[in-house]
């Protein structure tokens, strides 16, 4: 017998899958097609770890299961090049970013090849190309003649750290998505010209949407939360002895009587102009000290700060006049950054009104004791008496008349900031000329290359090593010819993701970004896996995707461009961390395959371990357990195998009906364990099938028989999503001339499923003395037997004599005494 040796048989079967080409991707008429992806990962100089690998098994066992069936499936992989690290890289050793991604690409590439992904490598592309970023700057100009992106100077959050803008769904917990270490710097706020993508353009559209989606619901209400849709209504408070009015968002008017004061962020544009020159100066201390703390530090539980400007304004529902004050807790960047406070009924004012000893009104009687919901008004006049919802609209409308309010829907997603002050990003195809502005490189000049530069580090002027490439910064202006400058910042990378999954459809198209033609034939995608980027790339690209189907390039029917989104849980390090190259705590796949327990063991462990949805911690002991599990099947099919050989007068039809049923039982199993993504149990299924048939196989032995062989035969097509390399090897040796791996997958009967017991019912003289439960294929001896030694039988035949006995087969026994 050959022994199980993973060395010798996964290179083999990579080489001759690569020759075969067989996993190139068809698209055979009239066939189901199935898109099951990765999300495109960052190459990044560490490699992939355990962590990451389950990603791929995940998505790879999908492909594979499809591809059995019969499926048309695509299956890819790409590059997500440009970044950060790469250029961080390139500042400290020289490297040219180029040279290093294709490096860890090459690096990467082999890993993914080591572990035997099904991967269609003839469509493989690298974002970094500019065969690629052509087609990125492409996008842009779709945008941009959509009216979809501008320019416009704004508060933006800043890295320090990495010295570039970022966009708001790059702020974890106040620190920069890149780095979160407890030294890491808290970002900060610049005020800079950026470029912008509508995305507020379509948040009403993809936020009615999102309920729908087959998507985990964690992810969906996350989106939700981020485009925070809220509905309300702007009021105006005029200024008392001046011109000026302050603007608030609320989502309850129906309390405006019981507003007793005004707050306004202290970044608000009338902060310091409605300052009383006796609070000018403590007004303008307290500024400086809000602005610079963080919106998180700012919206944290605290002891409320604050200081009155000595301004009062006048509250337009009752002729009132209140206070104006100034308070951090109001944050610019939402509403109008400003407020009407409602002391009785809201809880930050009502702390803030606490400590300033300003005026608390009830307005609103409410059932229990949360002030904070709906209920009925009182002490508001006219309005008094009527419901929340009753008075917030007739408030509104009231006070429309004299243009004091409006309804309003308030939005916390900001519109999606994509320039950086970075080098190593596809160039903005955008020239700016001092008469005609920012105009648009024309399309049949596209690409805008990157230029070479020889000193990567930005000079801390707000503008990428761009600026300083006089050669390539200074051209002509597309309109009128006279001397222009080139927009230095460059895309994000999260832009070149937006439009990837397109690009594979019809990854080397040079003519256009993709055949809208092919596009459409495989999207929406079916599976896209995935554990990152909730609010994010997964917002971007249901925003991009509404573009194109507006823009007429993507069909209506494809407007959610992701169907099913499977989104893994983590691996954590064995001790409990988050795995991670600079903990030290990362396990590489490649000493697992190179150790001798292979690739196969890897990925049936990294299946087995959880459910693909939670989070895990890694098992030093999991890899080799999943190992002995292969080599038990394989010692298995061996021993039949020979068996068989020395019996010359071949198999024999005669049924062996326990070995049948064992595989048809796991058939439906793994089927349906594999369309409902529930791999572990699964491999259990499987697990428990090859102790099973060796328990028949000790007690009966082997017997050449169809029986045997089928059993056999589909235990290696289930097994062949989850360990690809084994089981095809064992495939050619049970005497296939084909792959496992294409349009082949079993189908159970449910004939041996049926249940294997039957219940008999027991009588006595015709009375009902006991139900008994016996194997279905018993015989009559057996059953009487039985149905004798039954308790309660045994009392009432009381050593009496039986005259007869009745057996109904396979449902009843009656005793005549
Ligand atoms: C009066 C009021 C009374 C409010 C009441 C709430 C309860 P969401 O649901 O998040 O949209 N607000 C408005 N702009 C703000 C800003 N820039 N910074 C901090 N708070 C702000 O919340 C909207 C509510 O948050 C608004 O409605 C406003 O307080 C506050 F019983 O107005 B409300
Ligand atoms: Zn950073």
């Amino acid at each position: 017998m050959k022994r199980y040796n993973p060395k010798d048989i996964e290179p083999k079967w990579q080489a001759q899958w690569a020759v075969d080409k067989i996993y190139e991707t068809v698209e055979k008429p009239g066939k189901t097609k199935i898109f099951a992806s990765p999300m495109l990962p960052y190459p990044s100089g560490a490699g992939l770890h355990t962590g990451h690998v389950r990603n791929y098994s995940i998505s790879d066992a999908v492909a594979r299961f499809n591809r059995q069936r019969g499926y048309n499936t695509l299956t890819t992989i790409g590059w997500d090049a440009f970044g950060l690290p790469a250029e961080n890289y390139a500042i400290k050793t020289g490297t040219a970013p180029a040279v290093s991604t294709a490096k860890n690409i090459s690096y990467f590439k082999e890993q993914l090849q080591k572990l035997g992904m099904s991967f269609d490598w003839s469509r493989e592309f690298d974002t970094s190309h500019p065969e690629y970023y052509r087609w990125t700057q492409w996008m842009f100009q779709l945008m941009h003649n959509r009216g979809l992106a501008y320019q416009a100077e704004k508060l933006q959050w800043w890295c320090d750290k990495c010295k570039t803008v970022l966009a708001d769904e790059q702020v974890v917990g106040g620190k920069c998505w890149r780095h979160d270490g407890s030294d890491d710097p808290l970002v900060t706020k610049k005020s800079l010209r950026q470029w912008f993508f509508k995305i507020t353009d379509y948040a009403d559209a993809i936020l009615d949407a999102t309920d729908e989606l087959a998507w985990p619901e964690k992810i969906k209400t996350m989106q939700k939360n981020w485009i925070g849709r809220s509905k309300g209504a702007l009021i105006k408070f005029s200024v008392s002895e001046s011109d000026e009015s302050v603007e608030v968002f609320t989502t309850r008017p129906d309390t405006i009587f019981g507003a007793t004061f005004l707050v306004l962020a202290p970044e608000h544009p009338l902060t310091m102009q409605i300052a009383k020159d006796s609070q000018f100066d403590s007004v303008k201390k307290y500024v400086e000290q809000s602005i610079v703390k963080s919106d998180l530090e700012r919206q944290e539980n605290k002891e409320k700060t604050g200081v009155f400007t000595g301004s009062y304004a006048i509250n337009p529902a009752n002729g009132e006049s209140i206070p104006i004050w100034i308070a951090d807790y109001v944050l610019p960047g939402y509403g109008t950054g400003a407020i009407m406070a409602v002391p009785a009924h809201d809880e930050r004012d009502n702390e803030f009104a606490e400590k300033f000893s300003l005026r608390i009104i009830e307005v609103v009687k409410v059932h229990g004791d949360d002030h904070t919901v709906e209920g009925t008004l009182i002490n508001s006049e006219k309005y008094s008496g009527l419901t929340s919802s009753e008075a917030r609209e007739k408030i509104v409308s009231d006070l429309a008349v004299s243009e004091r309010a409006e309804e309003k829907t308030n939005y916390k997603i900001r519109d999606w900031l994509i320039s950086r002050q970075r080098y190593w990003g596809s160039p903005i195809p955008v020239i700016h000329c001092p008469e005609d502005g920012a105009v648009l490189v024309s399309e049949k000049d596209l690409p805008v290359l990157l230029p070479e530069v020889e000193n990567y580090a930005p000079d801390g002027t707000n503008s990428s090593v761009l600026a300083g490439v006089e050669d390539w910064v200074n051209v002509p202006c597309p309109t009128c010819g006279k001397p222009a400058k080139r927009e230095t910042d460059t895309m994000d990378g999260y832009v070149c993701s937006t439009w990837y999954l397109h690009r594979y459809t019809d990854a080397h198209n040079s003519d256009m970004a993709f055949d809208p033609e092919k596009a459409n034939y495989w999207f929406p995608i079916d599976f896209y896996f995935g554990g990152d980027h909730a609010v994010a790339h997964l917002l971007y690209i249901r925003f991009f995707q509404r573009v194109l189907v507006d823009a007429g390039i993507m069909d209506k029917s494809t407007v959610e461009p992701i169907k099913r989104l499977v989104y893994n849980g983590y691996i954590n390090a064995e001790d409990g961390r988050k795995m991670s190259k600079s903990l030290g705590n990362t396990v590489d796949p490649m000493d697992i395959i190179n150790q001798g327990y292979g690739a196969d063991a890897l990925r049936v462990f990294e299946l087995f371990i959880a459910p693909y949805d939670q989070d895990t911690s890694w098992n030093t002991n999991g890899v080799p357990g999943a190992y002995r599990f292969l080599q038990r099947y394989w010692t298995l099919v061996y021993e039949f195998l020979d068996n068989k050989q020395g019996n010359t007068g071949g198999n024999s039809n005669s049924e062996n009906i326990e070995v049948l049923k064992i595989a048809h039982k796991t058939i439906k199993k793994v089927s349906s364990d594999l369309e409902s993504l529930s791999f572990n149990t699964a491999v259990s299924a499987m697990m428990e099938c090859v102790n099973s048939l060796y328990k028949i196989k000790a007690s009966s032995g082997f017997e050449a028989t169809d029986s045997w062989e089928f059993a056999l035969k589909s235990l290696t097509q289930l097994l062949a999503p989850f360990a690809p390399h084994i089981t095809e090897e064992i495939w050619h040796e049970q005497g296939q001339t084909t792959s496992v791996h294409v349009d082949n997958w079993p189908l159970h009967d449910e004939k041996y499923l049926i249940s294997d017991t039957v219940q008999i019912v027991v009588q006595i003289n015709g009375k009902l003395r006991a139900n008994i439960e016996v194997s279905a294929g018993i015989s009559k001896e057996e059953v009487l037997e039985a149905a004798k030694n039954e308790q309660n039988v045994v009392k009432h035949l009381n050593n009496q004599t039986i005259k007869k006995e009745v057996y109904v087969p396979g449902r009843l026994v009656n005793f005549v005494i």
